[in-house]
């Protein structure tokens, strides 16, 4: 998969993307991802990606020049037709099922917004405005880094084994996780559950439904409404 981020704070992301799994998927070419900096795409001299906003008021707003240059200049060099998705605080709420749709996507173009505001015909290039969750930010970076990730770790390879994407929370979108423990069995004088020391598997299920149901009607009782 290709996935292609446009900012003006590329170095916000770059080490990020060479850490762990994600690294990882790169060097095995799983993964195409890309970093590109939306200054690179003006052509005046002071390399301006922001203007004052008609109407007045306070801020800059991104200007729509760059960023249909960047878009453009991008989708001329994919085979595939990309989704265009900019991260707003105003956006659709992403959760793990917004990640599974989009990780069937050949390309992707994220497009880190900017808290101050970005020109409104610039939506007229993007497919869906994506949040990440009901708080603001200065911008869009960690937010894409975000999507990026959760959206990578569907990609088939990029997780080592299937089982282990397979056993997080949210495989099942209605239950949290069991409580997980390792050794010793005392620590502190906390101890692990007698249960998960006896080796009886049909037990231990039972006591991990339980235990997970539990944690769920104390974390995200919303959850357990659907
Ligand atoms: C407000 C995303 C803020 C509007 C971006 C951009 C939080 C999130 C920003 C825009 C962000 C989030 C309209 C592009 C940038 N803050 N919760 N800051 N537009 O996902």
């Amino acid at each position: 998969m290709r996935i292609e981020i446009v900012t003006i704070f590329p170095e916000m992301l770059r080490g990020f993307f060479e850490l762990g799994v994600i690294a990882q998927a790169r060097a095995e070419k799983i993964l195409d991802i890309r970093l590109h900096n939306l200054r690179d795409f003006t052509f005046d001299k002071h390399r301006q990606v922001d203007d004052r906003p008609y109407g007045g008021g306070p801020g800059m707003v991104l200007k729509p020049e760059p960023i249909f240059r960047a878009i453009e200049s991008i989708k001329s060099k994919l085979d595939a037709a990309p989704k265009v998705l900019l991260m707003s605080a105003q956006g659709k709420l992403f959760t793990q099922s917004v990640a599974k749709q989009l990780a069937q996507e050949k390309a992707l173009i994220i497009l880190s917004g900017r808290y101050e505001g970005i020109d409104e015909r610039v939506l007229t290039l993007v497919d869906d405005e994506l949040s990440i969750g009901d708080y603001v930010l200065s911008g869009g970076e960690l937010p894409a880094a975000v999507i990026t990730e959760a959206v990578a770790r569907l990609v088939p390879g990029v997780v080592g084994k299937i089982e282990s994407v397979e056993h997080d929370s949210f495989y099942r979108d209605d239950l949290l996780g069991a409580p997980q423990y390792t050794r010793p069995p005392e620590f502190r004088g906390l101890t692990v559950p007698e249960i998960l020391l006896t080796g009886n598997h049909e037990q231990i299920e039972k006591w991990r439904e339980r235990a997970a149901l539990e944690k769920t009607l104390k974390n995200r009782p919303d959850l357990l409404k659907k």
